[in-house]
């Protein structure tokens, strides 16, 4: 694996990449949370070690058994409360505001990247923080999930307004997303495996170069113009000091 003195190499190499480039595209994965203290999916300690994806993330369970998935989605709701979007965050957003990358698309639910300031966010499966009736798609509080409520118009179950495994994305965001990539002269990768599909599609639309930031380098690296690794917030951090210098 690259050594110190590569990384280093090879983010200097992409701080140019990102002055030369007009259109910076970034997608994120759980891996740009898990410095802010949320488990990701499938390192080590990811939620899905524990619990398998398959198992809770759909819309069967939401159906075959409510007290799984309400229980699943309630731990990592009531995690997020104690948890803050970490530095890196807010570079990105300092990036949207300097013009540096024109948006964002995350596979995230945490919401971290509008906490931290951006704007142009593609939240392509959706968003933890609000709920809705999953029959009559009624908006309901959070108080009203978290303590087991059903909807208080049809009786239907509450759940968040996540895009489950086997659901569509949302259209028009993945719409957005697709094109901002496809035109993007450089799009960054950070945090994320890659395995679910579509998103796993999205960085090879573009025409312009890729680059990858990851702790691992999960499938074959040749796939990248570019691959850092190391912890999302430092090399984010390195990226901008070189930017701002
Ligand atoms: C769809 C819900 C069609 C919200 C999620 C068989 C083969 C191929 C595909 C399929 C298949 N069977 C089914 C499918 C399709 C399925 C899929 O891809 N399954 C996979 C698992 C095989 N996809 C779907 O079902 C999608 N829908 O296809 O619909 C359709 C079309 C029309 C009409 C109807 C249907 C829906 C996918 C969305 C699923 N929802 N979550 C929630 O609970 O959060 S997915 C879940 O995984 C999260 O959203 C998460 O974001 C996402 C992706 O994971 P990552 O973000 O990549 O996280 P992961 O842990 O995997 O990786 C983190 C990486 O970061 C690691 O590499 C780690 O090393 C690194 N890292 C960690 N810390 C750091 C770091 N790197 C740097 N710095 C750090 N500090």
């Amino acid at each position: 694996m690259a050594g110190k003195h590569e990384s280093r190499m090879e983010t200097a190499k992409l701080a140019s990449w990102m002055k030369q480039s007009k259109y910076t595209v970034v997608l994120t994965g759980a891996g740009m949370s898990t410095e802010s203290g949320i488990p990701d999916f499938r390192s080590e300690n990811g939620w899905w070690r524990r619990i398998d994806p398959r198992s809770v993330a759909t819309k069967e369970v939401l159906y075959a058994d409510y007290t799984l998935f309400h229980e699943f989605y309630s731990m990592r709701i009531r995690g997020l409360t104690c948890c803050k979007p970490h530095k890196g965050y807010y570079i990105l957003a300092q990036w949207e505001k300097n013009n540096i990358i024109n948006s964002i698309a995350t596979q995230n639910v945490d919401r971290f990247h509008q906490i931290a300031g951006n704007h142009k966010v593609y939240e392509l499966h959706g968003c933890i923080r609000t709920i809705r009736c999953d029959s009559c798609g009624t908006a309901h509080a959070m108080g009203d999930f978290l303590d087991g409520s059903g909807c208080t118009g049809c009786g239907g179950r509450l759940r968040p307004d996540v895009v489950l495994f086997g659901e569509a994305l949302p259209r028009d965001t993945w719409e957005k997303a697709m094109t901002d990539i496809e035109r993007a002269e450089l799009v960054i990768v950070i945090g994320t495996s890659l395995q679910v599909y579509p998103v796993n599609q999205l960085p090879f639309m573009t025409r312009g170069r890729i680059a990858y930031i990851n702790n691992e380098i999960g499938g074959d690296s040749h796939q990248f113009d570019l691959f850092i690794k190391g912890k999302a917030g430092d090399i984010l951090c390195k990226l901008d000091e070189i930017i701002t210098s």
